[in-house]
């Protein structure tokens, strides 16, 4: 008996087992973006503001805000929520930065609980700055605060005491 009917043998004779070539998996990617996710579609999107971004990229992290203050209903989130969270990461006057979009303020708050929440425009400048650059993604309703603030979900900031 052969011992590949033991194991998983894929992609011809070569008993490798993966996604074969970038085409299979371009054709995987379309194929799961099919199913309904029950995610609004901004969930996903991202924008990387540094020093030589255009205007439109700044005006397109506007949309992101404007997803981030919009209503959704999502069954599998449990009812009605924000069409995403939005989250600022990058590198600020050398440090690394997380921020989270806070909808009713049109602000960023900070992942260093002593510093200010930073009004929208203001963070989007500083990230315009030289030698600074933030990307701006929509994360699925409630999983922002963890992404941009407190990764190991101890109740402490990241950059708390740093
Ligand atoms: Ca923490």
């Amino acid at each position: 008996m052969s011992a590949d009917l033991h194991g998983c043998t894929m992609n011809d004779q070569s008993g490798t087992v993966g996604i074969p070539d970038d085409a299979t998996r371009q054709g995987l990617v379309d194929y799961l973006m099919e199913f309904d996710s029950d995610l609004a579609p901004i969930v996903g999107q991202q924008i990387t503001l540094y020093a030589g971004s255009s205007n439109a990229m700044n005006r397109r992290v506007g949309l992101l805000q404007q997803r981030a203050r919009t209503q959704f209903v999502s069954k599998i989130l449990g009812g009605v929520t924000k069409e995403c969270d939005l989250v600022a990461q990058g590198k600020v006057n050398g440090k690394n930065r997380g921020y989270l979009y806070v909808p009713d303020q049109n602000g960023y708050r900070p992942d260093n609980s002593s510093e200010q929440m930073i009004p929208a425009g203001q963070l989007r400048r500083l990230a315009r700055q030289s030698n600074n650059t933030l990307t701006f993604t929509c994360t699925p309703p409630g999983s922002g605060y963890r992404i941009a603030l407190d990764r190991d979900q101890d109740g402490v900031l990241n950059r708390d005491g740093a």
